[in-house]
């Protein structure tokens, strides 16, 4: 019995080593366990659940092999696919969560989300999501045809690609108090979230005094990262890219 959470593989056609260690692990280990949870930016950029190229399909069939052989998937939207949608979830069979969800596993309630609404301090960025998670903008700009939208990602994109670099480290990571405060509004001891790219597991004590669990899911950049939950506990993975990609 096991469960599986991933996040940030960022999978986007440039990088096939990425997307091969993605495929093998669908097809050879996410087939056989109970379920698989996708904590957002599986993609690099998703533009829209209107990409009819040959890399969102083949990204779309791999869920529809995996819930195909009874596999319950579930996805999680992060700030590079928050374009995600219900076109997608049908085609494929995942089923889409909210922002912040409880999860039981194995009798563990845990509180499951992508983990940019965490880090409170980067209000640049908390100010740029606002704007681009307006439904009426979403609403437009699913309706623009593919090839515009996809000069509209790029041009939003170089200008706002310097700003990361202005900002601390201390300034993109999760804050404390808003860690606390989700893990008690949703009344769990045990938070999963991926986004920061700092694979940990983070024990603190609450102010209730109560013990409680943070797991940070790691990137795909370098190797593949991966949460596996049993009955008996849980452990951070990796998994290598396949030599053939390096010289
Ligand atoms: O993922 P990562 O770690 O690289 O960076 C994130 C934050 N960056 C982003 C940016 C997106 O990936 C790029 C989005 C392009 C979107 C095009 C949208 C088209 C319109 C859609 C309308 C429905 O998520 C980064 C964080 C970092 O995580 C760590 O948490 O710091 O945030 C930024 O760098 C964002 C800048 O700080 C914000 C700059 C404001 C610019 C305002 C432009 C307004 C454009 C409005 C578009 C309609
Ligand atoms: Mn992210």
């Amino acid at each position: 019995m096991k469960t599986y959470f991933i996040s940030d593989l960022h999978l986007t056609p440039s990088r096939p080593d990425i997307t091969e260690c993605f495929f093998t692990f669908m097809k050879n280990e996410a087939v056989e366990a109970d379920a698989l949870y996708v904590l957002g930016d599986l993609f690099e950029f998703w533009i829209g659940d209107d990409d009819t190229s040959d890399f969102a399909k083949s990204i779309r069939q791999a869920f529809i092999d995996l819930v195909a052989q009874g596999v319950p998937c579930y996805f999680t939207q992060g700030n590079r696919d928050f374009l995600v949608g219900n076109r997608f979830a049908k085609q494929t069979g995942v089923k889409l969560l909210d922002e912040v969800e409880v999860i039981d596993i194995y009798g563990q309630k845990a509180v499951v989300l992508h983990g940019d609404t965490l880090c409170t301090e980067d209000v640049k960025y908390l100010a740029f999501r606002e704007k681009v998670h307006q439904p009426w903008l979403q609403w437009v700009f699913n309706r623009i045809p593919f090839f515009i939208k996809k000069k509209i990602v790029s041009k939003v994109q170089s200008d706002i690609k310097d700003d990361k670099q202005t900002k601390s480290l201390d300034i993109m990571d999760v804050t404390q108090s808003e860690v606390e405060k989700v893990m008690k509004d949703n009344q769990a001891d045990l938070m999963i979230h991926g986004h920061t790219h700092r694979p940990n597991v983070h024990r603190f004590t609450n102010a209730e005094n109560q013990e409680q669990t943070r797991v940070v899911l790691g990137d795909w950049y370098t190797q593949g990262s991966v949460l596996v939950v049993t009955p008996d506990g849980f452990e951070l993975q990796s998994r290598k890219f396949s030599n053939r990609f390096h010289n």
